[in-house]
């Protein structure tokens, strides 16, 4: 391949994650992109109650079930001439370790904003996330099909509680039930809302020169002429549109629309697409990583089990950060120190797959996974023993203890346990010589307990019992620094043990862990595991 067609390749690529508080909109936005990318012909929707067409990211039980994503999908589709990977995450603050693993994999990042409650507390911490690593950000202003803020709160609101201007794209003409459409600040033209659409299907938006004197007549005389105040207040007093600062992370431009109705849906993807960064290069030990470099590297960031209940198998989410990726490929697994050669890669649609022959930078592929790779490994082609920045790793907060109803399903509990806890949603403890068949398990977020109750269930076959314990900190202990048949607890605290066998205590109170250091004279107690397990 020559030097100009692989650069055509990694040009037309896009990569980003959508993020926000739950509830604004992401996997429904999510939804229209594909249908507008002509991956779907009929849009499912989150709560489906007209069809029993589902939102093809929400493809898990358990998010069909209840209506919010738990976990990220992968979905790639094509749109003129773009070769688009989005990342739908969830917005839950109990998911969020994934989520935050997720925007690693991205290079830009989609902000939803309900136009009701603005900027809300999930979508700050994520923001700042982004914000550390110079994503450029595009506001989806959502819902505007509803009663919402006025859209210059809305803009204070972007810069009073994220720090950030935005730069409006579009401008809304009423909202609500008074909802007409946006006006586009570029063309200089009005496209028209058309309620009762309940977005299924493609709409083509009725688009109207704004020096065509009908606009008038359409969105009447009062907001015509609140829109024709409004241009001009935008025009001297708003923010350019400035591209380098956009690619940056210093300015977002902002987009007014209803994902349910599909309104704004299509114009934002086509100047999404023009504005966004194409693959930006990844941080390593060697430096930074070009995505036009010629050696094949890359990094995994998530793993799934179960995703096809047919096969039950267990997939390796891979970012590919430089190079092509080919089928049959020998690759160096540097964590593991190994050659290895990976087979067929695949493209996914949430739960589907598609095989492919070939992916490039930027691109998420799927890796069949017999058990070998773990969230942060580095997949490379050259010998140097490359790794990407590190993947971070969240301690748990809340712990439970938890067995197998039916001690004949141990085995599958045990397995089960073992998978889930390998895409780091889990973190699994025991507590030997106390010869009882329990488990304890740690989570970032209490809501996890319940997906891992129901996943066991469903994939496994397997009903448990669970106790909620009261503990909310754990802390590592450094085995170099203590001899730990010495170790001295306090009333509070509880030792138990990683599944490979490393000391941990659980505390119930902060001040506990001050007392427990200043019993165990010169004892090294971590916040986190060294490694990600
Ligand atoms: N009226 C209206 N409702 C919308 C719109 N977009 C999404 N919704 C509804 O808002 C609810 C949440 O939508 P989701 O797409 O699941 O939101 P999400 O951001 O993916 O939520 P999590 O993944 O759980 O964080 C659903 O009931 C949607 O039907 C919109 O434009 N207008
Ligand atoms: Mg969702």
């Amino acid at each position: 391949m020559s030097k100009q067609l692989f650069k055509n390749e990694i040009e037309k690529r896009r990569t980003f994650a959508i993020i926000s508080h739950p509830d604004a909109g992401k996997t429904t936005l999510t939804e229209k992109f594909l249908l507008y990318g002509g991956a779907i012909r009929e849009a499912g929707s989150v709560k489906s109650r007209r069809s029993n067409k589902h939102a093809v990211s929400d493809w898990m039980e358990i998010e069909k079930q209840r209506g919010i994503s738990v976990t990220s999908s992968v979905l790639q589709f094509n749109y003129d001439g773009y070769c688009i990977n989005i990342l739908d995450t969830p917005g839950h603050q109990d998911f969020s370790e994934d989520t935050y693993r997720t925007l690693i994999a991205a290079d830009n990042a989609v902000m939803v904003i309900d136009c009701a409650k603005g900027v809300e507390t999930q979508t700050k911490k994520l923001f700042k996330v982004c914000q550390l690593r110079n994503i450029p950000i595009f506001t989806f202003i959502n819902k505007l099909d509803r009663e919402g803020q006025d859209p210059y709160e809305l803009l204070e609101d972007l810069e009073n509680a994220l720090g950030i201007r935005g730069c409006p794209m579009n401008w809304p003409i009423g909202m609500g039930k008074e909802f007409k459409g946006v006006y586009n600040r570029e063309h200089k033209v009005v496209q028209l809302f058309r309620a009762g659409n309940h977005g299924q299907s493609k709409t083509d938006d009725l688009i109207i020169d704004i020096e065509d004197e009908s606009i008038k007549d359409i969105i009447g005389s009062h907001l015509y002429e609140q829109l024709l105040d409004d241009i001009l207040l935008l025009d001297e007093a708003g923010d350019p549109y400035d591209h380098e600062k956009v690619l940056n992370g210093g300015l977002t431009p902002v987009f007014f629309g209803s994902a349910l109705t599909n309104f704004g849906v299509e114009p934002f993807l086509e100047d999404f697409l023009k504005i966004s960064t194409l693959p930006k290069p990844r941080k390593s030990n060697n430096g930074s990583i070009d995505p036009l470099g010629n050696n094949f590297s890359g990094f995994i960031f998530k793993i799934q089990a179960n995703m096809n209940p047919n096969h039950r198998d267990r997939i390796a989410f891979l970012r590919i950060c430089s190079g092509k990726f080919e089928k049959g490929m020998m690759v160096n697994h540097v964590q593991k120190g190994k050659k290895i050669k990976l087979a067929q890669p695949t493209t996914f649609m949430a739960q589907d797959r598609s095989f492919v022959d070939v992916a490039y930078s930027g691109d998420i592929i799927g890796l069949h996974d017999p058990g070998i790779y773990k969230i942060g490994d580095t997949l490379c082609v050259d010998n140097s023993g490359l790794l990407f920045a590190d993947i971070p790793q969240f301690a748990p907060e809340a712990f439970m203890r938890i067995s197998t109803v039916n001690a004949m399903k141990r085995k599958q509990f045990l397995k089960g346990l073992k998978q889930l806890s390998e895409e780091g949603s889990i973190q699994v403890f025991k507590r030997p010589f106390t010869g009882s068949e329990d488990v304890i398990i740690g989570v970032v977020g209490a809501l996890q307990f319940e997906v891992l109750e129901y996943r066991l269930n469903n994939e496994y076959g397997v009903e448990i019992t669970k106790q909620q314990l009261p503990h909310k900190y754990i802390r590592w202990i450094d085995t170099e620094s203590i001899d730990i048949s010495n170790f001295k607890g306090t009333m509070d605290s509880l030792l138990i043990y990683t599944d490979k066998d490393a000391p941990v205590v659980l505390f119930q109170y902060e001040w506990s862990i001050r007392q427990t250091v200043d019993k165990n004279k010169g004892i090294i107690l971590k916040e986190t595991s060294s490694s990600f397990e």
